[in-house]
């Protein structure tokens, strides 16, 4: 018997990359995906990974407990992998309750759903280092205290911790991985790496002049989506659910980073560069640094890929991109 994993968030950069690697390890996938008039639009993703009609897709909504009981009562899944949420951070000011809706309560819905329907499937929660926030330790691990800087860090803190709940109430497996930032061609545009490769791409290309860009003194711990999908699953493997720091271990400005992409093209940052203070957010988080060591010793889980690597990786699929077009 094949095994089955429901993933919510399957038109997302993650839910894209975990739903390849789990079709290749032979599980059948279903995706929960909220009605839309375009999904055409919204596969696409998984339509440039090859797996669009590889994926069974389910009607249903986090802030919808009912849909997500009958998708679990019908699949009865072996895993659960939740990645739906507003994810991006400055956004979250702009829509403060629908962040909380989604990204903190849509976790509780699942959970109850797979308490209800499925209890002995295994449950993994996207958590974020968002939660670290204001840092409380130079390295951070699972035992470091949070401190939120933002309505979406506090939405993914109470997703944390109600995880952590439901496994000790009622004996679940459900593990929450606290996966520091992770980039890949299939980024969404907003996120600032992507932002950058794809404005090095077009200023290349002579499609721009210039990249504006906000605070590029933060510092951030940045892996590739393709490694980390598969520290998803490892958590789920293991006999015990437990929470895990996803990380490199390794933190750079955004200046360097973006630094790393006009250089690959032959460009220098500073003749397109410029600061847009409209772009700064109410509270910054400043700095992340992971420590994945438990994750190293007790997953053994390792990053495959520099940020050199991964962002030479996505200017080139953005230079792709744009000379297809
Ligand atoms: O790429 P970002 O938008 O990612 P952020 O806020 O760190 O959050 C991402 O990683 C989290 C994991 O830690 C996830 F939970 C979350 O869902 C998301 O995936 O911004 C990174 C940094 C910030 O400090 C931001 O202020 O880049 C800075 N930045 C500077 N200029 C910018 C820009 N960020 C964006 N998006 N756009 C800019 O123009």
């Amino acid at each position: 018997m094949k095994r089955k994993a429901i993933v919510t968030g399957i038109t997302g950069q993650d839910g894209a990359y975990l739903s390849k690697f789990l079709l290749e390890k032979g599980y059948e996938v279903y995706g929960v995906v909220r009605r839309s008039s375009h999904f055409g639009v919204a596969d696409h993703r998984l339509r440039w990974l090859g797996i669009n009609n590889d994926i069974n897709v389910i009607d249903g909504n986090l802030s919808d407990l009912s849909s997500l009981i009958r998708a679990v009562a019908q699949v009865k899944p072996d895993e659960v992998y939740n990645l739906a949420a507003q994810s991006f951070v400055a956004s979250s000011w702009q829509q403060p309750v629908l962040t909380a809706n989604i990204t903190a309560v849509g976790v509780a819905n699942m959970l109850e759903a797979v308490r209800i329907a499925a209890p002995e499937a295994r449950f993994y929660q996207a958590s974020s280092s968002e939660m670290f926030g204001k840092i409380q330790e130079a390295a951070q691990s699972e035992t470091t205290p949070f401190y939120p800087r933002s309505p979406y860090a506090v939405a993914k803190l109470y997703g944390h911790w109600i995880t952590v709940n439901y496994r000790e109430s009622f004996n679940m497996h459900a593990s929450s991985g606290i996966l520091f930032n992770h980039e890949s061609p299939l980024r969404g545009i907003e996120f600032v790496t992507r932002k950058v490769t794809d404005a090095v791409a077009r200023i290349k290309l002579g499609l721009a002049m210039e990249l504006k860009l906000g605070n590029i003194d933060a510092k951030r711990d940045w892996g590739h989506a393709k490694d980390y999908v598969v520290a998803m699953w490892m958590m789920l493997q293991q006999d015990q659910a437990d929470d895990y720091v996803i990380a490199t271990g390794r933190t750079t400005t955004v200046r360097d980073m973006c630094r790393i992409a006009f250089t690959h093209v032959g460009l220098t940052m500073d003749d397109y560069l410029s600061i847009d203070p409209n772009l700064f957010r109410p509270a910054e988080v400043d700095i992340l640094l992971g420590n994945p060591e438990k994750a190293r010793k007790t997953l053994g889980w390792e990053p495959s890929t520099t940020l050199e690597e991964m962002i030479t990786e996505m200017v080139d699929a953005d230079l792709a991109r744009l000379t297809a077009k």
